[in-house]
């Protein structure tokens, strides 16, 4: 597969401007998703972000890991969206979520969502780490300080995750909403909000998202449908109803789904931790090498012949086989027999997915243009996203496939010299779809090339 058009910006300009467009949606101590359609902080988002900035500035990327966890609930959870003041324009606002209102464990800074978002965060601590370390003694030890500053809320957080996320110890996180996934949207989600029927009445909602994109043709098509809003905003709806408790939530709520992406998140994540421990002579190691194994194995379960993995739905007890990105999960955080791992790579560049001929650039889009639930523009069901191509070379790099990682980052970097940086690109256009100048797409270009 060929690219649609030639590169158009060579990678020092790309990185320039990458930084221009970090720089314009900088807020202080923290950078906003992006300008107009997310103008707050995101929890993945913010980990992209501040494995980008470490590029720039580790003290800049500490600063955004800070104000993240700083609005770490009191049980440990590290929220999905922490509100930035002064814009109302996104929908759900605070005063949907109501989590101070709600719930005891809400913190008392500013507003945050009732939700969490795949945890990437550990991997940034370690990405910072190594990038204070390779700009000098000083910033390494600044570094190192405000890493053991952070470290009880970052054990904190992977306890949430580990015990109440997982009580049943299946190495499998469980999400509330398809929103904890990142991918909201995807076909992977289709079955278990089958289940999600909205009642009659409740508060009515406004969409933000499309009305912001306004400006641009087509978008309706290219976001999730305003049926798959009804049930996002329902959810929160039964959340509220919850209270935001684990335990209610788990009884109650109509979406309960084992996530088996953020699950291979959570292993690489807990890894990076531990060895971050033992190189800062931290606590924790032994507990996070546990998580480690754990969530590893709990993703190697759920794979087939080829190492491809598949969600679990907790309400039904269904196993979820769909043709998504997150199937690649293994590949993020290891634990397969060797030659299934290479059976996974091969399908990775099979016609199925990067090697499909249609391609404007041989990326992995979100859902295999193979499987009938496919849709080239609508969001997580087709496009390509490059934070996701970003965690597919790392965990190349990481789990000894150096070659294949290389083929995807020559490719990532095609597809970002437009300079752009999009939400997300068309597969077979190669168009950039969604927000403009999203932070998450700059961070990745800068740490592909810097
Ligand atoms: C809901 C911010 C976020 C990303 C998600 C992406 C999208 C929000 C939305 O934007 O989700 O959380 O309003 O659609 O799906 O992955 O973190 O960039």
């Amino acid at each position: 597969a060929g690219r649609a058009t030639p590169r158009a910006l060579t990678d020092v300009e790309t990185a320039g401007r990458a930084a221009y467009a970090l720089r314009g949606n900088d807020r202080g101590r923290l950078t906003v998703a992006a300008p107009g359609l997310y103008p707050h902080m995101w929890s993945w988002d913010a980990a992209f972000i501040a494995i980008g900035l470490a590029r720039l500035s580790t003290d800049r990327a500490l600063t955004e890991l800070e104000t993240l966890l700083s609005s770490q609930w009191r049980n440990g959870m590290v929220p999905h969206i922490v509100f930035s003041d002064g814009d109302a324009s996104y929908e759900p606002g605070p005063q949907r979520w109501a989590c101070r209102e709600l719930s005891a464990d809400a913190p008392s800074g500013p507003a945050t969502s009732g939700l969490m978002q795949p945890p990437v965060h550990g991997v940034a601590v370690r990405r910072v780490l190594d990038a204070a370390r390779r700009a000098g003694r000083a910033e390494e030890r600044a570094a190192g300080d405000r890493i053991r500053a952070l470290w009880p809320a970052l054990l904190a957080w992977h306890r949430y995750l580990a015990e109440r996320r997982d009580p049943e110890g299946r190495g499998l996180l469980t999400i509330y909403h398809g929103w904890e996934s990142g991918l909201d949207n995807s076909p992977r989600w289709d079955e278990p909000y089958s289940a999600v029927v909205p009642a009659a009445a409740f508060v009515p909602f406004q969409r933000a998202d499309v009305h912001a994109l306004g400006s641009v043709g087509g978008v309706a098509a290219q976001r999730p449908t305003d049926g798959d809003y009804a049930r996002y905003q329902w959810l929160i709806e039964e959340l509220r109803r919850a209270r935001y408790d684990d335990a209610r939530a788990r009884d109650t709520l109509s979406f309960l789904v084992a996530d088996v992406f953020s699950s291979a998140i959570f292993a690489a994540a807990a890894e990076d931790l531990a060895g971050v421990a033992d190189e800062l002579r931290l606590p924790g190691a032994e507990e996070l090498r546990g998580q480690a194994d754990r969530f590893r194995r709990g993703v190697a379960a759920t794979t087939d012949d080829d190492g491809f993995a598949a969600d679990l739905d907790l309400r039904t007890g269904r196993t979820l086989r769909t043709r998504t990105i997150a199937g690649f999960a293994p590949l993020l955080c290891g634990g397969l027999p060797a030659a299934r791992r290479r059976r996974l790579v091969d399908t990775l560049f099979s016609p199925d997915w990067c090697g499909h001929p249609g391609l404007a650039v041989a990326l992995p889009p979100s859902t295999s243009p193979s499987s009938d639930a496919f849709d080239p523009a609508r969001y997580w069901r087709g496009p390509q996203w490059p934070p996701m191509t970003w965690l597919l070379i790392w965990g190349l790099e990481r789990s000894g496939e150096p070659e294949a990682a290389a083929v995807l980052r020559a490719s990532a970097l095609d597809q970002l010299s437009d300079g752009l940086f999009a939400e997300y690109y068309h597969p077979f256009t190669g168009e950039a779809l969604g927000a403009r100048s999203q932070s998450w797409t700059a961070a990745v270009a800068l740490d592909l090339i810097l």
